[in-house]
């Protein structure tokens, strides 16, 4: 039993006394007690690959910072990692992979995880379910397939990802090819982080905005999609960052909720999709303003969304030197707000 399911009710469109509010980026990022646990150890990726650690910094905000739910501490690229690249996480620096995809063989050596290449995140969600003891729910995640696809194809992070849109004009084909096997992974993924018990789960399609309205609806809603159907009644956040030109195409899908940036004004969506949960959407970089004009922002925001049907957060993950305090102060606000 949960004690505090607002965010369940919430996404499954029931009345609620006020918004949940939860950060991306909440868990490893700005708390000084995560910089402590993550200097400690050899790197990143032994926090994730150890539960019982991913699992007591995923709780971390929860005690600190009192968000309404509680998001796995992991990363999106553990799914190309389970389908045969590795990844390495470089200090300072970010995500690099050794070996990425070149030619046609080098898709078709790539397996579909299976979901059992990744026990250590189920027994992160199982134990941080036990230390939670049901104060808040726990969020999946997963990358969307094609922000994934950019990853394996660029190697690392980019601004444009050029090399993975040319892969998109250059071969199709293959392009759809990958992003099949890509979603059918990600789908055994999320099917075994719901066995292990996470309440929600949210997909990010972190460089969604790098394309157009067309590619987008070739090579990204259909696996998006997929991914809702597949998951059944276990409610769904898509956060598609930069992509307004796919917005109509976002809220009709399945998905229980979309995630809007900073730059989206939430009234033009709540006119045409009423029923729809939206999630957002304040600037992280509002939270290097005062006090004063933090408490101030976070209302009109509020109000901006009307009295249903919200889910508060960023309009992307909070950055790493934003003062948690802050962050506090935005979750408080919006926990004094009643409908
Ligand atoms: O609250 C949390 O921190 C939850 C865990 C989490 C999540 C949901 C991490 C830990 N990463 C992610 C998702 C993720 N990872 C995304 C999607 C969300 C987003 O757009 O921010 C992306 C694009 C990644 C890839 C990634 N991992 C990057 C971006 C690099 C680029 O291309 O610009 C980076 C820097 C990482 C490393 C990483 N992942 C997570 C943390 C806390 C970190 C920082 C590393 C560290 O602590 O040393």
């Amino acid at each position: 039993m949960l004690k505090n399911d607002l965010i369940v009710r919430t996404i499954k469109g029931e009345t609620v006394e006020r918004p949940p509010v939860w950060v991306m980026r909440q868990a490893g990022r700005i708390l000084p007690e995560y910089l402590e646990i993550r200097r400690s150890l050899s790197g990143f990726k032994e926090l994730v690959t150890t539960p019982e650690l991913a699992a007591e910094v995923t709780v971390q905000p929860v005690d600190i910072l009192g968000v309404d739910a509680a998001i796995i501490f992991s990363d999106i690229l553990v799914i190309p990692e389970a389908m045969g690249l590795p990844y390495e996480m470089v200090e300072g620096r970010g995500p690099f992979f050794p070996e990425t995809v070149k030619s046609s063989s080098d898709v078709e050596k790539l397996s579909i995880a299976e979901g059992k290449e990744l026990t250590y995140v189920y027994d992160a969600i199982r134990h941080t379910r036990n230390t939670l003891d049901g104060r808040v729910p726990v969020i999946g995640f997963a990358g969307a397939p094609f922000t994934i696809l950019c990853y394996m194809i660029e190697g690392k992070g980019s601004k444009t990802f050029n090399n993975a849109r040319r892969w998109l004009h250059a071969e199709p084909e293959l392009s759809h090819k990958l992003l099949d096997k890509i979603t059918e992974s990600t789908i055994n993924y999320l099917k075994a982080q719901a066995s292990a018990g996470v309440s929600l789960y949210q997909v990010f399609d972190s460089w969604a905005g790098v394309l157009s309205e067309a590619l987008y609806r070739e090579f990204c809603i259909p696996y998006l999609e997929r991914i809702a159907e597949a998951m059944g009644e276990l409610p769904g956040i898509v956060f598609a960052k930069g992509a307004h030109f796919a917005m109509r195409d976002l809220l009709s899908t399945s998905y229980r909720a979309v995630g809007l940036d900073w730059t989206m004004e939430p009234q033009q969506y709540r006119e045409s999709f009423p029923d729809k949960v939206l999630q957002g959407n304040f600037d992280p970089c509002t939270l290097y303003a005062s006090e004063e004009v933090v408490v101030e922002r976070t209302k009109e925001m509020l109000s901006k969304f009307g009295s249903s049907n919200h889910i508060v957060n960023l309009g992307h993950g909070v950055y790493p030197d934003t003062d948690w305090r802050k962050v506090k102060l935005f979750i408080d606000t919006v926990k004094a707000h009643n409908y």
